[in-house]
């Protein structure tokens, strides 16, 4: 037997194994092949963009390692990403910063950028079959400081407002364009790397800032807020706390971030989604491992993540969240880091799908809580790979770990040529 007939007899007893549970398991490959993944643009260059502005820095945010082959222009940063689609089964999402412009020669601060700048990104794309999402960006930049649309200095928050609302006006055309809602986050990294006593104040800043933003009213795009729970050298105090983003987006009814890196290592991300969905319109998420703090390291199907995909599934909100991925390590591979991460939230993605639902919500109901742990716990060990490898299988990608050699051969053929 070759091996897509191995996989697909692996999947005809699948699907067998699955049904005697009560589970339709083509219609859950239904499902997932539509569960669109918004992949983040900043992996395949570590966060660095394409802006021709000198002075960067401030703004906590860090990629380690410095493993050959990063793209450096926009070309290459686009041609990573249509590989990347090769390895990787469903249409997605390509989520853009704003400092990943296409500014040619030209230096263009914040206060400067224009949907123009991204009209090529939005031609791409759409031959590329992604819709694009999009991110204002206050880190890095000579104005970033420790604080910006809560700085007192108004003339630095005036600088960061007009930025972002020119960013909102980007991500209006590029939604318009696609037909399809343009998500835009918002995630400043204001704070204090010291005890501060203007706790109180930074935030009402933050707050004004963000209505005077928010004043203008759009229809192609969405907004969402991201909160943190400290930076590098902001340990003491975070203005966009989750309490400050949760009581804003609650009020203003707008989306709210979870990062899975952006809370207390031992908070569950999962369970706050029933939560959220009772008092925010949607969810945006940001799908990222913290290694000890919030270390952006490669997604990998652990508990924390299957749990995530299957609160939501339980919830039947899969319509209402947004599946973005954050995470950037720059010491492996970097279209590996991609392929691995996707894959390994897709896998998620499934097997939540997979769950025998209708039998545990039975158990439960009948206080049969032991049958209940006990069916959970064999759930884990069905065989939803099976499902996944026909899931590859149909959608023409690489089955297991065959992606691997696909990697090497693009390192082979292109990141290693860039130097
Ligand atoms: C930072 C936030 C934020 C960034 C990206 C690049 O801690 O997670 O989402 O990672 O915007
Ligand atoms: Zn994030």
């Amino acid at each position: 037997m070759n091996k897509s007939e191995l996989v697909q007899k692996s999947y005809d007893i699948a699907k067998e194994r699955y049904a005697a549970i009560g589970v339709d398991v083509e219609a859950t490959l239904e499902k997932l092949q539509k569960v669109q993944v918004s992949i983040h643009c900043w992996q395949a260059d570590d966060v660095t963009g394409f802006e021709n502005l000198k002075n960067m820095g401030g703004g906590g945010i860090q990629a380690t390692g410095n493993y050959p082959g990063k793209a450096r222009n926009i070309d290459e940063l686009r041609s990573d990403i249509e590989k990347v689609q090769t390895l990787v089964g469903g249409d997605h999402r390509l989520n853009l910063h704003a400092i990943y412009g296409d500014f040619g020669n030209k230096v263009v601060d914040r206060n400067e950028v224009e949907p123009s700048h991204f009209t090529g990104w939005m031609q791409w794309a759409k031959e590329k079959n992604l819709m694009l999402d999009f991110n204002s960006t206050s880190f890095g930049h000579p104005k970033s400081g420790d604080l910006t649309l809560a700085n007192p200095d108004k003339s630095i928050r005036d600088f960061w407002i007009d930025h972002t609302k020119r960013c909102r006006a980007i991500s209006e055309e590029m939604g318009k364009f696609q037909n399809d809602p343009c998500i835009m986050n918002l995630w400043v990294h204001d704070g204090s790397k010291d005890l501060t006593v203007n706790r109180y104040l930074y935030r009402s800043l933050l707050e004004k800032s963000l209505d005077e933003i928010y004043a203008q009213e759009y229809k192609n795009m969405k907004d969402c807020i991201e909160s943190k729970l400290f930076g590098i050298a902001l340990e003491s105090y975070t203005v966009g706390s989750h309490d400050f983003y949760l009581g804003y987006g609650a009020k203003k009814q707008k989306m709210v971030t979870l990062d899975m890196g952006h809370f207390h290592l031992t908070e569950s991300v999962a369970d706050k989604i029933s939560s959220l969905l009772l008092f925010t319109p949607e969810i945006m998420l940001h799908v990222s491992r913290a290694v000890r703090w919030d270390s952006d390291h490669v997604v990998l199907l652990n508990d924390e993540i299957t749990e995530l995909a299957k609160e939501i599934i339980r919830a039947d909100a899969l319509s209402k969240v947004h599946i973005g991925l954050d995470f950037f390590d720059a010491s492996i591979n970097r279209i590996g880091a991609y392929a691995i991460g996707i894959r390994s939230t897709q896998k998620a993605f499934l097997q939540g799908l997979l769950e025998p639902i209708a039998k545990l919500r039975e158990y439960e109901a009948n206080g049969q809580y032991f049958e209940r742990l006990a069916l959970l716990e064999e759930t884990k060990g069905l065989p939803w790979n099976a499902v996944w490898d026909y899931f590859c299988l149909k959608n023409n990608i690489a089955v297991g770990e065959d992606y691997i050699t696909e990697v090497q051969q693009y390192e082979k053929d292109v990141t290693s040529k860039r130097n």
